[in-house]
């Protein structure tokens, strides 16, 4: 299998711009050879190498300025990077977790779409990080340690459309979670990945507290007021470059759970979606536009003035992860199980966006 003539490749880990030469296989029968620096000499026109040390076979590759495992297909197909961002306590670590799980055990299915970690570390490292909390000992996410957040978790997933006469279309969207520890950044290093992050996406998700959201009428909030608008400049800042976002920026406020008992019982944000891989124009505007006059009811109305003059393409979503608030001490409540609301809502616009989506019914 010849691999497809590029230039350069985003690498899904460091995100910068890796060029053949950067790229090398890593030996897959074990860590003994893993570091035999004759793989990297390897022809990457062959699509394979054979390992100096062990002479097996491999098609495994890594990133050489990182030495992160490149997708098995990301050569071929990069494929859409979608970026995750949001301040401290806005609920990425929680949205993680709950919508990889989602999208393995439930989404993936229904979507016919197929969810792939990069490699087997990823997936172990999303049970340990996320995971087992949530859905072994029911209880929320821990506050994310400052080690894990230099290591994006790195999933791709792939959906065949079927197009016009028959013709199968595959759409790959690479979701990349660098999962920020602090709004302070501990590093010059770290603040020089953060930029790379967002200059490489091609689309991104940012995550909003309304507890951060003065005026929105939520109890007990332990928001910093500003917080969000803080974090939406500087990431609408790294992506635009100075002019005008033109990458599809989804903006979700998060535990809309709290929200509920305040809206009316006809608001298109109690309504779920309707299940199938097909995207709800009709659904997505209602939404949109509830949720723009709550802003403006909420005197939140500079955050959508804010991303109406900066983004080309955005879009306004509510939901919730864990659908009800965690109990003191971090249990989860509704008997300890995890029921999400809409969390699926922003990847179902980028899918949209991206052409990953079968044709609307009617
Ligand atoms: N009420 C409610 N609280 C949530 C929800 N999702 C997360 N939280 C809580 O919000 C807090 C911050 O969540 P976390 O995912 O750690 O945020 P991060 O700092 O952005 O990673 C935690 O106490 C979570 O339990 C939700 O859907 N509803
Ligand atoms: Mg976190
Ligand atoms: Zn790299
Ligand atoms: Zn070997």
């Amino acid at each position: 299998m010849r691999l497809p003539w590029r230039r350069t490749w985003v690498c899904p880990h460091c995100f910068r711009r890796i060029s053949r030469a950067q790229i090398a296989y890593v030996c897959a029968s074990g860590a003994a050879c893993a570091e035999d620096r004759r793989l990297a000499s390897a022809n990457p026109r062959t699509g394979s190498a054979e390992c100096g040390t062990c002479g097996r076979t491999t098609t495994r590759l890594r990133c050489t300025a990182c030495a992160g495992r490149l997708p098995e297909g990301y050569l071929r197909t990069p494929g859409k990077l979608v970026a995750l961002a949001g301040p401290v306590s806005s609920g990425k670590s929680t949205y993680i977790g709950v919508l990889v799980h989602e999208l393995l055990h439930r989404l993936g299915a229904e979507l016919d779409a197929a969810l792939l970690p990069c490699d087997d570390d990823t997936m172990a490292d999303y049970h340990e990080r996320y995971e087992r909390h949530l859905y072994d000992e029911q209880q929320t996410v821990p506050k994310t340690a400052e080690h894990d957040a230099d290591r994006p978790l790195v999933h791709r997933l792939s959906r065949t459309r079927r197009g016009r006469f028959g013709r199968a279309d595959k759409r790959v969207l690479s979701l990349v979670f660098l999962d920020t520890a602090g709004e302070r950044f501990a590093s010059r290093d770290r603040m020089e990945t953060e930029l790379r992050y967002f200059l490489a996406a091609d689309a991104v998700v940012v995550l909003v507290d309304p507890q951060d959201l003065p005026g929105a009428p939520v109890k007990d909030g332990d928001g910093v007021p500003g917080r969000s608008g803080d974090v939406l400049a500087r990431v609408l800042g790294h992506l635009g470059g100075g002019g005008k976002v033109t990458v599809p920026v989804a903006v979700a406020l998060t535990k809309a759970d709290l929200l509920w008992p305040h809206l009316p019982d006809n608001s298109p944000l109690h309504r779920t979606r309707r299940p199938g891989p097909v995207f709800d124009a009709d659904d997505r505007a209602a939404v949109h536009a509830e949720l723009q006059a709550l802003l403006r009811r909420w005197q939140e109305h500079q955050l959508d003035a804010r991303l109406d003059q900066f983004c080309t393409d955005y879009q306004l979503f509510a939901l919730s992860t864990l659908g009800t608030a965690p109990r003191r001490g971090g249990g989860l409540g509704l008997g300890g199980v995890v029921r999400p609301h809409r969390v699926e809502d922003p990847l179902m616009w980028l899918l949209h966006r991206f052409g990953a989506l079968d044709r609307g019914r009617g």
